[in-house]
């Protein structure tokens, strides 16, 4: 059961029963994501005041190095999950390798990996412009009481069992699905509470945006040139209006509320484009399925790849259903 305006809080304690594995944990889970989520808000929304309190590299006020916006997102989300005592590993695009928590303690029951990115969007956090937080999460496939490994991160993404994001844009909005849809909760940053403000939220079938760099034009694949035209020509509802912000959340979140379709292909330069499958293109995926739309590498299921790497990068198209089943199409037959 949810209503609008029901507090985050509240909607995880109602719907953790229709969750298939009830213990609890994954709702403590979303609790964890939560709470890092409000800490690296406050910070973001501090960026733009970094003239004034001192940038990147200088000493504040109370003695301590300022960081740079990612760094201290993903040791926040890091620090907030380990200190929880909630995830048995966590994987993130800051670090080179998973870390594992508590693997010496034999108490440690948890069952649940994490794969993040802390802060997507690097190239807009200076400037002002949406950036995000993008997660993903499984159950392990090791034994639970030891050490994860390395399997345990390379999981195929249709067995994810969570997957959201946070963005950080004209207001603050956490997103997230446990496999029952997707619903979306806005910060009322004055009391510091997420509120239900968007319920089951779908894509429209259709849409009529298309968010691609299109300064990688020359360097595209010709199936994706000719897709780009397609949208670019007279006839029909066309020519579809072009947005590209260049932070992956927030063009998704645009594309899911308005009706669109993002690509980042592969090309002459990136033979497997530039997003990573583990943690921006697999949970996007997740959240795009249970959402109505689609996502894919231009020929296979995002969802169905297998992983091979942690850091591993895959081409990426996702948004509304038949407007990615027609990029589909003009990739198989070029
Ligand atoms: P990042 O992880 O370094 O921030 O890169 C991921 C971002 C996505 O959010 C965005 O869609 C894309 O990179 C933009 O890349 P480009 O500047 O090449 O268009
Ligand atoms: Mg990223």
């Amino acid at each position: 059961m949810s209503r609008k305006n029901q507090t985050l809080g509240e909607f995880i304690i109602e719907n953790q029963s229709s969750f298939k594995y009830t213990s609890g944990e994954l709702s403590r889970l979303i609790n964890s994501i939560r709470l890092a989520a409000k800490v690296v808000n406050h910070e973001v929304n501090k960026a733009g005041l970094v003239d004034i309190i001192g940038a990147v590299g200088d000493t504040n006020i109370q003695g301590e190095d300022q960081q740079k916006l990612d760094v201290y997102a993903n040791e926040k989300f890091i620090q907030t999950l380990k200190n929880r005592n909630i995830v048995c590993g966590i994987a993130s695009e800051e670090e080179d390798s998973f870390i594992s928590i508590n693997s010496q303690d034999e108490n440690n029951q948890n069952k649940y990996v994490v794969l993040m990115d802390p802060l997507d969007g690097s190239s807009n956090i200076d400037v002002n412009v949406s950036v995000g937080t993008i997660f993903s999460v499984f159950r392990r496939v090791s034994p639970v009481g030891g050490p994860v490994t390395i399997d345990d991160f390379l999981q195929k993404g249709n067995k994810q069992v969570a997957a959201g994001y946070i963005v950080y844009g004209t207001s603050t909005m956490l997103v997230y699905t446990t496999g029952d849809g997707v619903n979306g909760f806005t910060l009322n940053p004055a009391i510091g509470t997420f509120y239900l403000s968007h319920p089951k939220m779908t894509f429209p079938k259709d849409g009529h945006i298309y968010s691609v760099n299109e300064g990688n034009y020359i360097h595209f694949p010709q199936g994706v040139k000719n897709y780009i035209k397609y949208c670019q020509m007279e006839e029909g509802d066309r020519p579809y209006t072009s947005r590209y912000i260049g932070s992956l959340v927030s063009d998704f979140h645009r594309n899911m509320i308005k009706g669109g379709i993002y690509l980042y292909p592969k090309s002459s330069k990136n033979s497997n484009g530039k997003l990573r499958l583990l943690y921006e293109c697999n949970p996007m995926a997740f959240l795009a399925e249970q959402a109505d739309g689609k996502a894919s590498d231009g020929f296979t299921r995002i969802m169905d790849i297998e992983p091979t790497e942690l850091h591993q990068r895959v081409p990426f198209i996702c948004g509304s259903k038949n407007m990615v089943e027609k990029a589909e199409e003009f990739m198989r037959n070029a």
